[in-house]
């Protein structure tokens, strides 16, 4: 059986022009324990008394493999292996056609095919691996962002990088890739090392009416990013040393009514500041936004989430509270407003692009709200307060901005 598999293995490539670099010499040993670091075996046997097949890549064809593949071990370092009855990670029938494993050895789960279905022949035509579940499903780093049709979203002068009218996200990776997500499923890779930054945008901070990208470094050291208007960002400017001491800071929008762009943050006593923007990428002065902020887990801004025509901010507490601090328009805030009464200390991000749901209420700004694994839209209203939220769990390990 085994030689039939390579070969087949080997036609297939050359048929379908991928490279099967990964097939191992054939092992007659036996055991898990001889299965490589680096690779993923498959066993003739469920009992692993068998032969195996390493393999270090992906294998989009390796039909037709009539075995089972009753044992595996993935030790390549992914978390998860897929494995899919078609050839080229296709299904039609997740239940059916498809099964997941998380790390180590064992035996693979057989389809529970669907209510008075048959099972799918026991084939393996396809399977890869990867660190998260998107990765091996997909074989994408980056998460499917779908924030509606630019037509009928207003463009607001943030969370949109490319100035296409529609709502845009930044998906930094566990692997410190950064991806810009268009908002229609595609994702445009804009490099690596970004995980010791600390990362924030909302709108415009240097004056060309294109929404810019804040990144503190490890030393403290406060970059702005100029976003070039399609996504992508281009060559850094230095704004200043010295941010290790903000809990955490975020652009606002322009909270003080001068037009230009501002960036809020949160010092570790509890106290909140404004650095007011002067258009062209740097800050004056700051003033005091007040104490009481001790509490505050982290915060982002909204746009006016409230209708009153000031850009607002709203804050989670380490109770699980989530507050609206309504902008003043002239560098302040009015009296907070409890909007969330629990449960919100699970974010450790909060965010807000613009419109991304169609429903309840047109043009309101919604929240994001994103924990380890899922990303929950909460729609605005328009009146201040938030709907029920959407979750999606397709978004472990990484980080939105
Ligand atoms: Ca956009
Ligand atoms: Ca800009
Ligand atoms: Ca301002
Ligand atoms: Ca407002």
């Amino acid at each position: 059986m085994r030689p039939t598999i390579r070969t087949a293995l080997a036609t297939a490539a050359a048929v379908v022009g991928f490279t099967a670099t990964a097939v191992a010499p054939a092992d007659a040993s036996v055991g898990f324990d001889h299965c490589p670091v680096g690779k993923f075996c498959v066993f003739d046997h469920a009992d692993n008394q068998a032969p195996m097949d390493a393999y270090a890549g992906p294998q989009a064809s390796a039909e037709p493999w009539d075995d089972e593949a009753p044992a595996v071990y993935n030790r390549s370092g992914g978390d998860f292996s897929c494995m899919w009855s078609p050839a080229e990670f296709q299904y039609l029938d997740p239940g059916r056609d498809m099964y997941v494993r998380a790390p180590g050895i064992g035996t693979p789960p057989k389809p529970v095919p669907p209510h008075g279905a048959k099972p799918r022949k026991d084939e393996n035509s396809s399977f890869r691996w990867g660190r998260t579940l998107r990765e091996c499903q997909s074989g994408k780093e980056y998460s499917d962002w779908n924030s509606g049709d630019g037509e009928d979203a207003k463009a607001l002068p943030f969370g949109d990088l490319n100035g296409d009218g529609q709502a845009d996200l930044l998906q930094r990776n566990w692997n410190g890739s950064l991806y810009f997500l268009d908002g229609n499923g595609n994702g445009t890779y804009l490099g690596r090392g970004w995980n010791g930054m600390t990362l924030a945008r909302h709108g415009d901070l240097t004056g060309d009416g294109k929404e810019d990208l804040l990144a503190r470094d490890r030393a403290g050291v406060l970059w702005l990013y100029p976003g070039k208007g399609d996504g992508r960002l281009g060559k850094r400017t230095r704004v200043g040393a010295g941010w290790s001491g903000m809990r955490r800071f975020a652009p606002v929008g322009d909270l003080d009514g001068d037009g230009h762009g501002d960036l809020m943050a949160l010092d570790t006593s509890g106290h909140a500041w404004l650095y007011p923007g002067n258009g062209h990428g740097g800050f004056g002065r700051r003033e005091s936004l007040g104490a009481g902020w001790g509490s505050a887990l982290t915060f982002t801004a909204t746009g006016d989430l409230d209708g009153d025509g000031h850009g607002d901010v709203v804050a989670s507490d380490t109770t699980g509270r989530l507050w609206r601090y309504p902008g003043n328009g002239h560098g302040g805030f009015g009296r907070r407003v409890l909007i969330g009464s629990g449960g919100w200390e699970k974010y450790p991000t909060l965010l807000c692009v613009g419109d991304v749901l169609d429903d309840l209420a047109w043009n309101a700004p919604d929240l994001l709200a994103k924990s380890d694994r899922e990303l929950t839209t909460y729609p605005g209203t328009g009146k201040g307060t938030l709907g029920e939220g959407r979750e999606d769990w397709n978004w472990a390990r990484s980080d939105i901005f």
